[in-house]
C-alpha cells in the first residue's frame, strides 16, 4: 500500500500544476486581499501554523518526533504573505524551517505531523522527517538540512521554468545565516545572469530573523544590510516589515508580479524574529536576552494581526471560534500521528533512486 502511494507521487512529472494554486492566467496579476474577510482567513492560516508548531514541539519533547525540528513561530507572516502569491504553476523551496510552507501550500497537517513521526502515512512515507518534506503536488519542493544547499536548486527551478515557458516562478526562501553561503553566491551570480535574459524567474525571499543559530547578524557579517549581497550579482531588492502581514502582502504581490512579469530575480529582505530556540532541543539561550524576546513577542505576527482585526471590527467571537477549531485540527493530526502505523519495510527501497535514469551504453 505505501508502495503505491509513492510510486504514486514519483510519476508526477516535475511540472505538475500546484493543487493549491490560485486560478487565472500565469501572466495576470494578483492583487493582495486586504479586505477583512481576507484578513480573517489569512489569520485563520497563521494560528493554524502557530498551533501545530506548538504540537509540534510537545510531540518532540515526549520523544514521539524523531530527528530534529526547528519551528516557524513568530515568522508566520512571511511564509503566509508571500505564499498568497502563489498560483498554478509555481514552486517554493526552503531551508528546514519548513513546516508553515508546506501547510500553506495545502499539505494535509495529518500527514505533515505523520512525517514528524516518522510514520508511513508522513507525508513522505516517514523517510524525511521535519527538514525534508516535500509536496510536488503541491509545488513544495523541500525541505533541505544543508544550510544554503537548496538556493542552488531554487535557481535552477526558476530557469527550468523559463526554459520550459511554463509561466511559473519560483520563491526561494532563505535565511539571514545562509546568505553567506558559497552555494548563496554562486547560484545568485548564475540567477542575475539568467536573468538579464529573462531566464530567471526567481523570488529570493530572505528571512531575516536575525540569527543562524546563536549568531547574530552583527557577528555574522561587516555589512549587515543583507539586501545589499543581492546587488553584486545586479538583483534587485527591497525590505519589508516582516512581522505586518499586511506590509508583507502588499510588497510580495508586486514582487511576484514582477518577477512573473520580467523573468528576472528580485529579492526582498523580510525582517523578522523566531520568538522560540533554534531548534526544538535548545534552551539555553546565551546569545539574546529575555528582554528582547519579550519585546519581539510584542510585535508578534498574530498578535499584531489580532488588534488589526479589532479595528476592522472583526468579533471577539470570530477569533475565539477560529482558535477552537484550529486547536482540534491540530489534536486531530496529533492522534492521527500517533495511531498510524511504522512505515511499511518496502518503503526502504522506494524513492532512493530514481527509475527515469538514462540507460548507459555499453562501451
Ligand atoms: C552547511 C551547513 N553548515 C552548518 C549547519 C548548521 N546549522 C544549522 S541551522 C544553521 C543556521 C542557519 O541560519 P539561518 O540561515 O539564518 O536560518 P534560521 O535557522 O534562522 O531559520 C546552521 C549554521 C548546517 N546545517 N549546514
Ligand atoms: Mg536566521
Amino acid at each position: 500500500m505505501a508502495t503505491t502511494q509513492s510510486q504514486g507521487k514519483r510519476r508526477r512529472a516535475a511540472s505538475t500544476p500546484a493543487k493549491n494554486g490560485s486560478k487565472g492566467s500565469p501572466n495576470s496579476k494578483t492583487e493582495p486581499r486586504l479586505g477583512s474577510d481576507a484578513l480573517v482567513s489569512l489569520y485563520q492560516k497563521m494560528v493554524e501554523i502557530r498551533l501545530f508548531e506548538d504540537a509540534a514541539q510537545r510531540g518532540f519533547r515526549q520523544g514521539k518526533v524523531g530527528g530534529y525540528m526547528h519551528v516557524y513561530s513568530g515568522q508566520e507572516a512571511v511564509a503566509t504573505g508571500f505564499l498568497d502569491t502563489f498560483r498554478e504553476p509555481d514552486y517554493a523551496i526552503t531551508a528546514y524551517r519548513d513546516h508553515a510552507h508546506v501547510l500553506l501550500l495545502g499539505s494535509d497537517p495529518k500527514a505533515v505531523m505523520a512525517e514528524l513521526y516518522g510514520k508511513g502515512t508522513g507525508l513522505v512515507q516517514g523517510k524525511g522527517g521535519s527538514m525534508h518534506l516535500f509536496d510536488v503536488s503541491n509545488g513544495f519542493y523541500g525541505g533541505y538540512g544543508i544550510v544554503g544547499g537548496h538556493i542552488p536548486l531554487g535557481v535552477g527551478m526558476a530557469f527550468a521554468q523559463a526554459y520550459q515557458k511554463t509561466g511559473g516562478i519560483t520563491q526561494l526562501y532563505l535565511g539571514d545565516g545562509a546568505i553567506h553561503n558559497g552555494a548563496f553566491h554562486e547560484a545568485a551570480n548564475l540567477s542575475g545572469l539568467w536573468g538579464r535574459d529573462g531566464l530567471n524567474p526567481c523570488l529570493f525571499i530572505l528571512e531575516n530573523n536575525q540569527y543562524g543559530m546563536g549568531t547574530s547578524v552583527e557577528r555574522a557579517t561587516a555589512n549587515t544590510d543583507l539586501g545589499k549581497k543581492f546587488e553584486s550579482y545586479a538583483i534587485e531588492h527591497t525590505k519589508v516589515d516582516g512581522m505586518d502581514l499586511e506590509a508583507v502582502l502588499k510588497v510580495a504581490h508586486d514582487a511576484a508580479d514582477r518577477v512573473r512579469e520580467t523573468g528576472k530575480p528580485f529579492a526582498v529582505e523580510a525582517l523578522t524574529y523566531r520568538i522560540m530556540p533554534h531548534g526544538a532541543a535548545d534552551f539555553l539561550e546565551k546569545y539574546r536576552t529575555k528582554e528582547e524576546v519579550r519585546k519581539w513577542r510584542e510585535r508578534d505576527p498574530i498578535g499584531l494581526l489580532e488588534k488589526r482585526l479589532e479595528d476592522e471590527g472583526v468579533e471577539e467571537s470570530t477569533i475565539a471560534d477560529i482558535r477552537t477549531a484550529a486547536k482540534a485540527k491540530m489534536d486531530e493530526a496529533v492522534k492521527f500521528a500517533e495511531e498510524s502505523p511504522e512505515p511499511d519495510i518496502a518503503e526502504l527501497l522506494t524513492d532512493v533512486y530514481t527509475d527515469d535514469a538514462p540507460v548507459q551504453a555499453a562501451g
